[in-house]
């Protein structure tokens, strides 16, 4: 175990209040890790699938009414209000841990807790941050096994070190109306209650590398994003690193393992992935702003993966993955869900644990689907055909561009690159999506969502802003900042740009305006390509006109759009910074 009197004696209080039967530590051995698999299975919280066909591998369900992460139930516990911010759920901190403890009061009764030693990032690392989960669930401590680097060794690492995230998670009755995931950032402390979905409990990811990290970041001097990161790759071997901010479920797994178009592979182009959902960046001794992904493996969504959308993601579930919520195919022992091909199993369980008749699957109904739109593969990062040899590098890469993105159907253009730091400050805290006609709903409804950190940041939006802009002040080499919209959409509301390895072509414009190598037109929002300059050799159906299309500024959108960012900005209230505010004001007067 350990000598560490600080984690001994808050996992002694944590154990007089959950009472649980057992406590077992997590050494990350292959015995214990074993052992709990068969525990798993014997009870029925996991099912081992077809060995041969995916070695290594597991089928969970949740409950029905647990499959997703709960923004509403999800709290930033400070003690002053305005510390937590208007965007933000707050609870007073005191208020809060008796609230909670209630509900921990003997939850774990009859049960076993689990001590959970990991590290986010690799170890011996300047970025690296130490976290302990208890939990009460197996499935919690395979998933985590996968996410972070974890067991005895990071228990060793962390022997003389005061200061790690404590995490309590317990599924208690997986009572809905007691579902909390509430963070203490001034305590370095997150409770979790009454879910066993992933984001809810898989503490090191969402509630520890965003939002207590962002918390961290802004005492620390460094940045805590929701941005995927990637290594693209020139013939002569040169590799360049860019960052991407996407909200959830815009692709930005898709990105991350993009597979270069023909024309690009050909000359010896690459894309590496050095993370797809969570990105911390520290000023390094050169000057450049450098990164690294905290995970150690991939919570990716399901439907919609396939050979064609994401061969390199499908590649890394083939074997030691966790499946969660996904359609079980009796006849092969394997899994399935929608989007993975057009031969749905005939003899199947779908996510809720109902025989599941694939002849009635209808698209516009989700009771007739299979797998739940959020379910789930958990996949170890080393897996992916394309994880770059950085992965594991202490030092993390430096990032020459970061990339905004939302799903935009008519006002943001394919791409464009901000003025300056301050400007692309501003066009992060811009960011937004509008929903589909996918999701019940209006459509086209614009949810404002900054450096797609709106459910993540620890803290006041304003002063994260604020930190953003700090930051680019210290950054003596600061990476170029850009916009980019996959999805504009044509009068029949499709898609005009083919996206997915097709982006390529748009990074490939954003890293030669980094290089210096291609002039741009500015314009009232940023610097806009060149139609010509986007290659589209070899794209069909996408001509010189598909792209002015694509690059076209809308005035009357952005006019209207203008309002829109001031209630916006209202309503996160008084901190937002005054560049911020300049900024709006100095776009709408070159919007005219
Ligand atoms: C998310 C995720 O919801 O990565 O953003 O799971
Ligand atoms: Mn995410």
């Amino acid at each position: 175990m350990t000598g560490n009197t600080h984690i001994l004696n808050w996992v002694r209080d944590m154990a007089a209040m959950t009472q649980p039967d057992n406590i077992v530590w997590i050494d990350g051995s292959k015995e214990q890790t074993e052992a709990l698999r068969r525990e798993a299975c014997a009870s029925g919280e996991i099912i081992k699938l077809n060995e041969e066909l995916l070695p290594n591998c597991y089928l969970h369900r949740t409950a029905v009414n647990d499959v997703a992460r709960v923004e509403d139930r999800t709290f930033i516990c400070t003690s002053k209000k305005d510390d937590a911010g208007n965007i933000n759920n707050w609870m007073e901190p005191k208020a809060c841990y008796e609230k909670l403890s209630k509900l921990f009061q003997g939850s774990m009764k009859g049960r076993t807790m689990y001590v959970i030693p990991y590290a986010m990032g690799q170890l011996g690392s300047d970025f690296t941050k130490y976290g302990i989960e208890l939990t009460d669930s197996i499935y919690v401590v395979l998933n985590m096994l996968i996410m972070t680097r974890a067991g005895a060794h990071v228990l060793a690492a962390m022997e003389n070190e005061p200061h790690f995230i404590k995490g309590l998670h317990s599924k208690a009755d997986l009572d809905e109306n007691n579902r909390y995931i509430c963070h203490f950032p001034e305590d370095n402390t997150i409770w979790s209650v009454n879910s066993g979905y992933g984001g809810n409990v898989l503490l090191g990811k969402k509630c520890f590398a965003l939002r207590i990290a962002s918390y961290l970041g802004r005492k620390e001097g460094w940045m805590a994003e929701h941005m995927l990161i990637l290594g693209l790759e020139d013939p002569k071997g040169e590799i360049r690193y860019i960052a991407a901010a996407f909200p959830s479920a815009c692709g930005k797994t898709n990105l991350a393992m993009l597979i270069p178009p023909e024309i690009y592979k050909k000359q010896g182009y690459k894309v590496w992935c050095v993370g797809d959902d969570i990105a911390w960046l520290r000023i390094g001794r050169d000057g450049r702003l450098w990164a690294v992904n905290p995970e150690n493996g991939f919570f990716g969504v399901a439907p919609g993966t396939n050979e064609k959308s994401n061969p390199n993601a499908l590649a890394s579930t083939r074997r030691d993955t966790i499946f969660t919520n996904v359609v079980h195919d009796l006849d092969t022992n394997t899994v399935w869900w929608e989007g993975l091909n057009d031969h749905p199993p005939v003899h199947a369980i779908d996510w809720k644990g109902n025989p599941w008749d694939y002849r009635k699957f209808d698209k516009k109904d989700k009771s007739t689907y299979g797998a739940h739109p959020n379910s789930r593969f958990t996949s170890v990062a080393k897996n992916c055909p394309c994880v770059s040899d950085k992965f594991d590098d202490p030092t993390g890469v430096p990032i020459t561009a970061i990339i905004f993105g939302g799903r935009r159907a008519r006002t943001a253009p394919l791409v464009y690159q901000s003025f300056g730091w301050q400007h692309g400050t501003f066009v992060g805290s811009i960011m937004a999506s509008e929903t589909t006609a996918a999701a019940a709903g209006a459509v086209g409804v614009v949810r404002r969502d900054p450096m797609a950190m709106r459910p993540f940041v620890g803290y006041n939006m304003g002063d994260y802003w604020a930190h953003w802009l700090d930051m680019g002040k210290q950054i003596p080499n600061p990476p170029k900042i850009f916009h980019v919209n996959w999805f504009r959409t044509d009068g029949n509301g499709d898609f005009i740009w083919p996206g997915f390895g097709d982006n390529m072509r748009v990074l490939m414009w954003i890293l030669a305006r980094c290089e210096g190598t291609v002039a741009a037109q500015p314009t009232p929002i940023g610097y806009v390509p060149h139609p010509e300059d986007i290659n589209i050799e070899d794209l069909d159906g996408v001509t010189v006109d598909t792209i002015r299309d694509l690059l076209s500024v809308d005035r009357e959108a952005w006019k209207a759009d203008i309002d829109h960012i001031r209630e916006f900005y209202e309503m996160v209230g008084e901190r937002v910074p005054a560049a911020l505010y300049e900024e709006l004001a100095a776009l709408e007067a070159r919007l005219g």
